[in-house]
């Protein structure tokens, strides 16, 4: 049997971080690509002169030649520009947008079979712009931004409540800006809800609710927290962990539910739209959307941020995009 390809599509911060993390969890081959020259070919090297030291036999190569993408089995997108202080993540919508189209072309051309996983912001749009280009089906084209957002949340939870974060299971729906859906009345710590053990921490049902309303504000806000505090660039340690999640779910054919950026069928009241909704990953890549039962208050906030994704959507329609 040979080994899987994963080739990642901009050898950025993020790249950079994902071609590490490939190696180390030993998911197969890695390219890197990038379009600055000899960039992605001193990453890869580097990280492959510890091969000896972390024990991984991945080949790992960069590139600038979209030849070497044939055959990927999976494509991880990060090409475009990263945020600056003060930016929204729609900010970069023109940009990035036209280096999501040729990065599409290409894959098309390169890797028609390949299962893809766009990170590049702003997400939800460059994702529907994605499968446009391509043409690729719904299964095989998808977003990363719910597994780093739910694990932010989780985070914050796990730190409010002083356990431990791997017991808290936590997830944040709907688009990937201001608008996200962190979905605190199914937040739980191994199935105790976490409202519950805010509570029981205060023996206040009013400051409990202040608590979790400053956790769902930072966890809408914590990219641009580390945005600010970083000066230049982005998160991409949380952003590429996220999507090798992904990855390994895709390539062992784990069938994990993770709120994945999925394009919607009627799901939610929305169809035809990218949208941050729980999916199960498999070899065949988005195998199934789960809908969540949502009260009255979960679902206008839903709808919200599926405004926010459409109008997203229709600002990038009107530039011709
Ligand atoms: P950065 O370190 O700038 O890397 C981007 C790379 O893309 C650079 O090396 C560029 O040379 C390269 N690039 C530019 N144009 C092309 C092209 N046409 N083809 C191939 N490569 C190209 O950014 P980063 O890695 O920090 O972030 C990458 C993207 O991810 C940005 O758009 C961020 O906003 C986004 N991001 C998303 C999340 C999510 O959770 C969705 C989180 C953090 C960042």
């Amino acid at each position: 049997m040979s080994r899987k390809k994963i080739a990642l599509i901009g050898g950025g911060q993020i790249g950079g971080v994902l071609a590490q993390l490939a190696a180390l969890r030993q998911l197969g081959d890695v390219v890197l690509f990038d379009i600055v020259q000899d960039m992605p070919v001193g990453k890869t090297l580097d990280i492959a002169e510890a091969s000896r030291i972390d024990g991984f036999d991945s080949h790992l190569k960069g590139t600038s030649d979209y030849k070497d993408i044939e055959n990927a089995d999976i494509i991880i997108v990060t090409a475009g520009l990263p945020r600056k202080p003060g930016m929204s993540r729609d900010d970069l919508l023109t940009t990035n947008a036209a280096i999501i189209k040729s990065v599409a072309e290409n894959v098309k051309q390169y890797a028609p079979n390949a299962i893809c996983i766009i990170i590049s912001n702003p997400l939800d749009a460059m994702v529907t712009l994605f499968k446009k280009v391509t043409g690729f089906p719904a299964n095989r084209v998808m977003g990363q931004s719910g597994v780093l957002d739910s694990s932010r949340f989780s985070s914050f939870i796990a730190w409010e409540l002083g356990v431990s974060v791997k017991d808290v299971n936590a997830m944040v729906l709907g688009g990937h800006g201001d608008t996200m859906v962190p979905l605190v009345r199914y937040a739980n710590v191994n199935g105790i809800p976490a409202m519950e053990m805010i509570e029981k921490k205060y023996n206040d049902a009013t400051k409990a609710k202040e608590v979790m309303t400053k956790i769902v504000d930072r966890t809408k806000q914590a990219g641009g927290e580390v945005v600010k505090l970083l000066k230049t660039g982005s998160a991409f340690y949380s952003p590429a962990t996220a999507a090798i999640q992904m990855a390994e779910a895709i390539l062992n054919d784990e069938k994990r539910l993770l709120p994945v950026c999925a394009l919607l069928n009627g799901e939610y009241g929305c169809n035809g739209y990218y949208v941050g909704v729980p999916a199960i990953l498999g070899a065949n890549g988005v195998e199934g959307i789960f809908e969540v039962t949502l009260n009255n208050e979960e679902k206008a906030l839903m709808d919200n941020s599926v405004k926010a994704v459409t109008n997203l959507v229709a600002d990038m329609e009107r530039l011709g995009l």
